[in-house]
């Protein structure tokens, strides 16, 4: 049985203002955690992470031994004309000079707090350890205890670089500092105990008789994405701000530290809840994934996971999460992890918005507008060197501007769609002209360069279908993203007031452009405009299905005909996949509104594997016990594509409005969520039962027009302020529609509609 502590209860608190909104039934706070009753015993299967969004860790929970291998995000050798690679930034080390037989072992990581915790007994006294890496603070935190005990904490801290180098002592202290091709970095770990002595020695903190220890760390690199050059401040800088920040942690005691953690954590994990069961898994995290993966408990915890990882891998700046978020141990990771963009950059985005996290959106978004408007950019020259305005990017990119491997055009037009979408769902107009606005325009221009005309269509010429099959004019896959761009641009400019010589252009060409959405002679939807597509091509890259998802150009509301031979497409390709595909496939059958395809591979996603190299093998890839994406091998991607896709089964942003549960599997009959976002500034609680809403709650940030379409359901009564009835009407085709005013919420009563109606 789970106790409920001080900690759960300042979550619940700080959940109130949302609970207070939710339907009666609505989401209570459960505790969402991994946890597990032995310490890690290899880092990328089973070690936990922890970050503050720039600055992460892997703890291992060892009892003689403790590894905390760290890393900060921008911390990568390469330089613009070179590929390098994201680099381990070190290891901290705690020895322990205690027996290392115990009892009642126990290493989690609490999913509503954001805290890593570890304990265990020997010779009756119990042991705590508690972690966290706090965004408010800029610094990871640890904490040792052995609480109602003195004097019994005897440990030799030390800290390695990247490269295995020891680091030096100080008072009190362990720093290192470097440089790579480009950049400066340190790295300093304060140790404060309580009780006790504190000695350091050829690279020890030796703590002896504590009856508590805080360790302190700041990591940091002088990079800096606005600068010519890529850096700002040099060694003296990166100095003074890593010693500036552990500091200022060391001046506040661990309980303030902690609580400005907590407030700053939960303020955002706290406004997404889902509920598809009740009863709390008794087993280990290990044992769920591995013998009770149809618990809908792990479905649960996968959804809350992406939402986790990404607070914790993509806050503020402009560095985004890399093909590992921000976790990694070598400094030859596979691919470089770095920023791949023909999916993986744009999956560790699918669920920013639509999972209540727009904020951690940014990073990306700020590192695309930053990159592609500079003026002598290495993106603006690839354009330049095809003749175009504007810019464009290869498949594989480093920090620095380097981009090589193949050229992967339409990829301008998917990162804007993700410009696109940060303002679908909050309207900020302001962002959408100062940010967004100027680079949506600047790659329609490099496509009004590079368009042809052929048969009477606009074709994008010598374009691929990533990463397979011939280069030829007009593959599904750039003329679908083009489409969007045009579109999306065009929206743009109407919300705008923007009416000039380019939106005509614009406009015009929309007409002319070949959608990509082509039904083959076997029904399927054709990948290609000249090549043929086969029933047995099994490709991970599901780029001819950009239309269907992520983007939304498919859909049986609006053409039956195309959604089927998406179907066929998508059944040809299979349900075996790597790690991310399959998040794709799930969200694919989502968006083909069919629940229990999407719950069928949800459940292969989630497979139980311990391979650590890089397969490509379709069925080696799922999940490792620490529920880290297997590509194989870590990756990620499908870590967000899978929250993505379990959003997208809750809740999609259809042509008729949004639309609640347009997937719900039967094994997900009971169950509510709450927090969950949609186009247009509003906000949705949703419960249901046996299948069918019983109850939605709307907020609206914006104002405006909501708009809902909820098949088999009759919208009864709509409420605003005060309980007062809101006007509703109901559509022809289903819909229903209210008027919202910002900062207002509305609940819906709904009832199941009978066969006649
Ligand atoms: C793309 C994918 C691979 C892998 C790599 C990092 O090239 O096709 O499967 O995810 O990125």
């Amino acid at each position: 049985m789970k106790t409920i502590t001080k900690h759960t209860l300042c979550v619940l608190f700080s959940l109130l203002p949302v609970c207070q909104a939710m339907p009666a039934d609505a989401p209570r706070s459960v505790p969402l955690e991994l946890w597990y009753d032995e310490p890690a015993v290899e880092w990328m299967t089973s070690a936990l992470p922890l970050g503050n969004g720039d600055l992460g860790a892997m703890f291992f929970g060892g009892v003689a031994r403790e590894q905390i291998q760290f890393n900060e995000k921008s911390l990568w050798a390469g330089s613009p004309e070179k590929r390098g690679t994201y680099r381990n930034f070190g290891n901290i080390y705690m020895d322990f000079l205690t027996p290392d037989t115990c009892s009642s072992y126990r290493r989690a990581l609490s999913l509503d707090e954001g805290v890593g915790r570890v304990s265990y007994t020997i010779g009756g006294v119990r042991y705590e350890r508690e972690y966290f890496a706090s965004h408010a603070d800029s610094v990871i935190v640890m904490r040792l205890s052995t609480p109602g005990n003195s004097g019994l904490l005897n440990l030799d801290i030390s800290m390695t670089d990247g490269d295995g180098r020891m680091a030096v002592t100080g008072d009190g202290m362990l720093a290192f500092s470097g440089r790579l091709d480009l950049l400066c970095y340190e790295a300093q770990v304060v140790v404060m105990n309580e009780g006790g002595t504190l000695a350091g020695v050829d690279g020890r903190l030796m703590v002896r008789g504590a009856d508590a220890v805080t360790v302190v760390l700041a990591a940091a690199t002088d990079f800096d994405l606005s600068s010519p050059t890529y850096t700002r401040g040099g060694a003296r800088g990166v100095h003074a701000g890593v010693s500036g920040r552990v500091e200022r942690a060391c001046a506040m005691d661990y309980g303030r530290l902690r609580q400005r953690h907590m407030d700053d954590y939960v303020s955002l994990f706290g406004r997404v809840a889902l509920r598809l069961t009740d009863s709390v898994p008794q087993y280990t995290t290990d044992e769920l994934l591995r013998n009770h993966k149809y618990n809908n408990w792990l479905d649960m915890l996968c959804f809350q996971y992406g939402r986790y990882l990404m607070i914790s891998s993509s806050r503020g700046g402009s560095v985004p999460s890399n093909l590992q978020g921000l976790w990694n141990h070598v400094n030859n990771p596979p691919w470089e992890c770095d920023y791949h963009s023909n999916i993986n950059i744009q999956m560790n985005y699918w669920p920013a918005e639509v999972a209540n996290l727009a904020e951690c959106h940014m990073p990306f978004i700020s590192y695309v507008s930053t990159e592609a408007m500079k003026p002598d950019g290495s993106w603006r020259r690839v354009a330049e060197s095809e003749g175009c305005r504007g810019w464009a990017v290869r498949t594989q990119n480093n920090l620095f501007g380097y981009t090589d491997w193949l050229i992967n055009r339409p990829a301008n037009a998917w990162y804007c769609t993700h410009l696109w979408q940060h303002y679908a769902y909050g309207l900020d107009r302001d962002y959408l002209r100062r940010v967004a606005w100027p680079v949506m325009r600047s790659t329609c221009l490099y496509w009004f360069d590079r368009l042809k005309m052929k048969d009477g269509k606009l074709v994008a010429p010598d374009d691929w279908s990533p990463e397979h099959g011939p280069w030829e004019d007009g593959p599904a896959y750039a003329q679908q993203l083009v489409h969007e761009l045009f579109a999306n641009t065009l929206e743009a400019a109407e919300a705008l007031g923007e009416d000039s010589g380019f939106t005509d252009s614009l406009r015009t060409r929309l007409s002319q452009l070949d959608n990509g959405l082509r039904i083959g002679s076997r029904g399927q939807l054709r990948e290609w405009l000249e090549t043929d597509d086969t029933p047995d091509d099994r490709h991970r890259h599901l780029s001819h299905l950009m239309a269907l998802y992520p983007l939304s150009g498919i859909s049986a509301l609006t053409d039956r005909r195309l959604a089927d031979a998406a179907r066929v497409s998508l059944s040809w390709r299979g349900d075996g996949a790597t790690g991310w595909s399959r998040a794709w496939k799930v969200a694919c059958w989502a968006r083909l509104n069919d629940g229990e395809r999407a719950y069928r591979l949800l459940k292969k996603a989630q497979n139980m594997t311990d391979v650590t190299v890089v397969s490509m093998d379709d069925n080696a890839g799922g999940m490792y016990s620490n529920l880290f994406c297997a590509h194989p091998s870590f990756q990620i991607d499908g870590n967000f594509g899978t929250t993505a896709a379990i959003a997208e089964m809750l809740l999609q942003n259809s042509v008729r409005g949004v639309w609640l549960l347009p997937a719900l599997p039967k094994e997900w009959a009971d169950g509510s969520f709450s927090g969950l976002r949609a186009h247009g500034g509003f906000t949705f609680d949703a419960e249901w039962k046996g299948g069918r809403l019983t109850g939605v709650v709307v907020r609206s940030e914006c104002g405006g027009v909501c708009r809902l379409y909820l098949p088999g359901m009759e919208v009864r009564r709509v409420r605003g302020k005060y309980g007062l009835r809101v006007r509703h009407t109901t559509s022809s085709d289903g819909s229903v529609e209210f008027m919202t005013k910002p900062g207002r919420t509305y609940r819906i009563s709904l009832s199941p509609l009978t066969e006649s109606e």
